[in-house]
C-alpha cells in the first residue's frame, strides 16, 4: 500500500470519527527510506536544538476542525486565536497548565516556535546551498503535521519514534525568522497503535451537546505532545545516509577477535570519492586503538572489519567492564584520501545473541534477565525524559543490582537507549502495540501501520548492544486465525529486517500465535488480578503457568510482568491489598515459583511490574497512579526495593560466579537489608 493511500485512509478515518464534513489535504506521510542516523556532532555536522518555550493552543472548536479549515499554519499562531499559551518543547502538553481542557484534549493541539538559520548553513557553491539542513523530532504523539514559513513539509503517525525531512528549500536566510508550525493530534481509535475507543454520547440529558468520549486502551495515561527533542541538523551533501552493524567474534583459546560486518550507505558520493571505516577504542584516551578497514567508491558498501584483542559487550554482572563500546568512524573522502566530506562516529559492541530450547545466550553464555517493566512517566513532563530523570533511573537500576528492562510498552528515548547501552543493561525493546483486542485492531490498515513501525524501530535501534530481543506487542488477543495470521505478517517482516536478535511477544493467554515467539514472555498477577488477597495461593499458580508453557512450546521461558500495587508509607499488619507489606509479600511468594523454575533449566527472567508508581486515566480504583512501582513516582524506594536489592545482589552474584568473576559476596552483607522470613515453603 502506497503512503498517499495510507495516508488518505488516515484523513478520513481520523475527520470521520470527529464527525467533520471537511476533509482536508495533510502533508503526505513520509515513507520510510534513509537511514535517519541518530543526529551526532563531528567535525562535519552540527545541531541546533530547537528546544525551549514555544508557543500553544489547542483546537477547541465543536467539531475540532477549525484550525483546519482556517489555514492556521499560514499565519502566526497569535493571530489565529483569542491568546496563545506557552509551552515547555520537548514535554507532554497535559500536566503543564492548570486547565483540564487541556490535560485531557483530544483533536488538534498546535506549536509554534521561531528561529534563525545559522548562516553558514546557508552558503552556497556554484549557486547551491551546499549543506543538507534536516529538521528532525524525535518523537511526537500520536499524529504531526508540520508546517515551515506556512509551507507544508511533512507529516508522520506515530509516537515514539523519530522522522525528519530535509527543509533547506523552506528556509529563510537570517535575519529573516523562520517559522516553524505543529499540529499534534491525540485521538486514538480502532485503527491507531496502541487503539483506541471513541463513541459520541448522543443523549443530551445525560451528556453535554456534541459530547464525545475517547478512551485509550492501557492504564498508562494517555500523554500527548512534542515529547522528544526537536533539532535541526546539518550535513554535506555528500553524506552518510546509514550504517548497519552485525557484530561476532572468534573465540581462540581465550583470544578474541572481534568480527564487525557493516553496510554503509552513502549519498551523493561519485568515483571521486573514498570511505574510510575505522574501529576506535576510546579506553584508552591518548592512545586510542584504531583498526582501519576497506575503502569503498561511490553508493553502497557491505564489508566487515576485524579487531584483534576485542573486548566484548557484557551485560552488567558478566564481566568486569560491562557495557563496553568502540565507536565506529566511517568517513567520506576525496581520492586522495585528504578533503573529508563527511565523518559519522557510531557506537558499537561486538556482541552475539542466541536462544536455545531453553536458555538466552549472550554471547554464548547463559543470560538470566533481572530487572523491571518501565514506563516514561514523570511528574508534571509526562513522557518528556531529560538528564536528571534517565540518570536517576540508571543509578537506581544499578542500586537495586538490576541487569535489564523492557521498554513497556512503546519505544524510549534514544537517549535512554544510549544509557543501557553505556552501562550493560539488557533491554527488550516494545513497539507501541499494545492492547490489540477487537477484530477491528487486527484490521489490513492496522497491520501495515505495524509492520512500518516495526521497520522504524529497528532502523532506529538496529545497531544497539543494549538491545537483545525485540517485542512485537503487548497482551494482544490470541483466539482468532485473524489474530495468528496478523502476527504471522508481523514476525516474518521483524525476522526479514533483522536476523540477528530473537523476536517475541508479550503474552497474557494462550493461542496460536505464540508459537511463533523465540522466548515465552508472559505477565500475570497472581494474588492481584486473581486470587486477590489469597497468598497461598501465587507461587503455587505461577509455577504452574510458567511450568506449562514449557511444556506447551519448549522454549525458554520468562516472567515480564508480576506485581502488586502499593501505597507508599501505608502499612498494616496482617498486610493487605494496596499495603507496602502485601506487596513484598507477593513479590516473595512469586519468587519462590521464580527459583523453582530456574532450577529446571527453562526458566530465563523475571521481571517487576514497576519499576516506578506511574500516572493512570482516571480509574475507579486506585488514587491517581498506578502504584505497582517498586519506587514511587518520584523515584524514593518503598520498602519491596529492598526484598528486591536482596534477590538481584544474589542473582547478580550467581551469574559473576557462573562467568568465574570474583563475587560480590563481600559487597552483600552491607546490601543487605531485606532477610525474608523463613514461611513455609508451598513448592
Ligand atoms: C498489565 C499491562 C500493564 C498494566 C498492568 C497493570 O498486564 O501490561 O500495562 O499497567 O497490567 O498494572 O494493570
Amino acid at each position: 500500500m502506497t503512503a498517499e493511500i495510507m495516508h488518505s485512509i488516515y484523513t478520513i478515518v481520523i475527520f470521520g470519527i470527529l464527525g467533520s464534513s471537511v476533509v482536508h489535504s495533510l502533508p503526505p506521510e513520509q515513507p520510510i527510506t534513509g537511514g535517519m542516523l541518530y543526529p551526532r556532532e563531528t567535525m562535519t555536522r552540527d545541531i541546533k536544538d530547537l528546544g525551549g518555550i514555544w508557543q500553544f493552543q489547542v483546537d477547541l472548536s465543536t467539531w475540532r476542525n477549525q484550525s483546519l479549515v482556517k489555514e492556521w499554519w499560514k499565519r502566526p499562531l497569535a493571530e489565529n486565536v483569542d491568546h496563545v499559551l506557552d509551552m515547555p518543547v520537548p514535554s507532554s502538553y497535559n500536566d503543564i497548565t492548570a486547565n483540564r481542557s487541556i490535560q485531557n484534549f483530544v483533536g488538534w493541539a498546535w506549536y509554534e516556535t521561531t528561529f534563525q538559520t545559522p548562516k553558514h548553513w546557508l552558503d552556497t557553491v556554484e549557486g547551491k546551498i551546499a549543506r543538507r539542513i534536516v529538521l528532525r523530532f524525535e518523537s511526537v504523539r500520536y499524529y504531526a503535521s508540520v508546517w515551515l514559513n506556512g509551507m507544508e513539509v511533512m507529516s508522520h503517525e506515530g509516537g515514539h519514534l523519530p522522522f525528519e525531512a530535509e527543509i533547506s528549500q523552506y528556509l529563510f536566510a537570517p535575519p529573516v525568522t523562520n517559522r516553524l508550525t505543529v499540529a499534534v493530534n491525540s485521538t486514538m481509535h480502532a485503527h491507531t497503535l496502541p487503539p483506541g475507543s471513541f463513541s459520541w454520547e448522543p443523549n443530551t440529558n445525560r451528556y453535554p451537546e456534541n459530547y464525545f468520549i475517547m478512551d485509550p486502551v492501557g492504564n498508562f495515561f494517555h500523554y500527548c505532545g512534542i515529547d522528544r527533542r526537536v533539532l535541526l541538523y546539518s550535513t554535506p551533501l555528500v553524506y552518510i545516509d546509514d550504517i548497519t552493524v552485525d557484530t561476532t567474534y572468534r573465540n581462540i583459546s581465550g583470544n578474541i577477535t572481534g568480527v564487525v560486518n557493516y553496510n554503509i550507505s552513502a549519498i551523493g558520493t561519485t568515483t571521486q570519492n573514498k570511505v574510510y571505516v575505522s574501529v576506535i577504542d576510546k579506553s584508552q584516551p591518548g592512545k586510542a586503538k584504531v583498526i582501519s578497514s576497506s575503502k569503498m567508491v561511490k553508493g553502497d558498501i557491505a564489508a566487515s572489519v576485524e579487531v584483534p584483542d576485542a573486548k566484548l559487550w557484557w551485560p552488567m554482572y558478566m564481566s568486569n567492564s560491562p557495557g563496553f563500546m568502540y565507536t565506529l568512524r566511517v568517513t567520506i573522502v576525496d581520492v586522495s584520501g585528504i578533503a573529508i566530506y563527511d565523518q559519522y562516529d557510531l557506537p558499537i559492541g561486538i556482541r552475539t545473541v542466541r536462544v536455545t530450547k531453553t536458555q538466552f545466550l549472550i554471547n554464548e553464555q547463559p543470560f538470566y534477565f533481572h530487572g523491571f517493566g518501565k514506563h516514561e512517566d514523570y511528574d508534571l513532563r509526562g513522557k518528556a525524559v531529560d538528564p536528571v530523570t534517565n540518570l536517576r533511573d540508571f543509578y537506581l537500576m544499578k542500586w537495586i543490582h538490576a541487569n535489564s528492562f523492557r521498554t513497556s510498552h512503546y519505544p524510549y528515548a534514544e537517549e535512554i537507549m544510549d544509557l543501557a547501552d553505556k552501562y550493560g543493561i539488557a533491554v527488550i525493546d516494545e513497539s507501541p502495540a499494545v492492547g490489540l483486542a477487537s477484530k477491528e485492531n487486527f484490521d489490513p490498515v492496522v497491520l501495515q501501520k505495524h509492520l512500518k513501525v516495526e521497520s522504524e524501530l529497528i532502523r532506529r535501534d538496529k545497531n544497539r548492544p543494549g538491545v537483545v530481543m525485540w517485542s512485537l506487542a503487548n497482551e494482544a488477543s490470541l483466539g482468532h486465525d485473524y489474530s495468528t495470521a496478523y502476527f504471522k505478517a508481523v514476525f516474518q517482516h521483524v525476522k526479514a529486517l533483522d536476523k540477528t536478535r530473537p523476536a517475541s511477544m508479550v503474552l497474557n493467554q494462550h493461542g496460536n500465535a505464540t508459537f511463533f515467539c523465540d522466548v515465552i514472555l508472559f505477565n500475570v498477577y497472581h494474588g492481584w488480578y486473581n486470587d486477590r488477597g489469597r497468598l497461598e495461593t501465587v507461587a503455587l499458580q505461577m509455577y504452574d503457568d510458567m511450568s506449562t508453557w514449557y511444556k506447551e512450546l519448549q522454549r525458554p521461558v520468562m516472567i515480564t510482568e508480576y506485581g502488586a500495587g502499593a501505597v507508599a508509607g501505608m502499612h498494616l499488619l496482617p498486610s493487605f491489598t494496596y499495603t507496602e507489606d502485601y506487596q513484598v509479600e507477593i513479590l516473595r511468594e512469586n519468587q519462590k515459583a521464580f527459583d523453582k523454575l530456574k532450577a529446571e533449566g527453562y526458566f530465563v527472567g523475571e521481571m517487576i511490574w514497576n519499576f516506578a508508581d506511574f500516572k493512570q486515566p482516571p480509574l475507579s480504583d486506585i488514587v491517581i497512579n498506578n502504584r505497582k512501582g517498586v519506587f514511587t513516582r518520584q523515584r524514593d524506594p518503598k520498602e519491596s526495593a529492598y526484598l528486591v536489592k536482596d534477590r538481584y545482589v544474589k542473582l547478580a552474584q550467581a551469574m559473576q560466579q557462573s562467568m568465574g568473576m570474583q563475587s560480590l559476596q563481600n559487597e552483600v552483607d552491607e546490601k543487605l537489608r531485606f532477610v525474608p522470613e523463613n514461611g513455609v515453603d508451598l513448592l
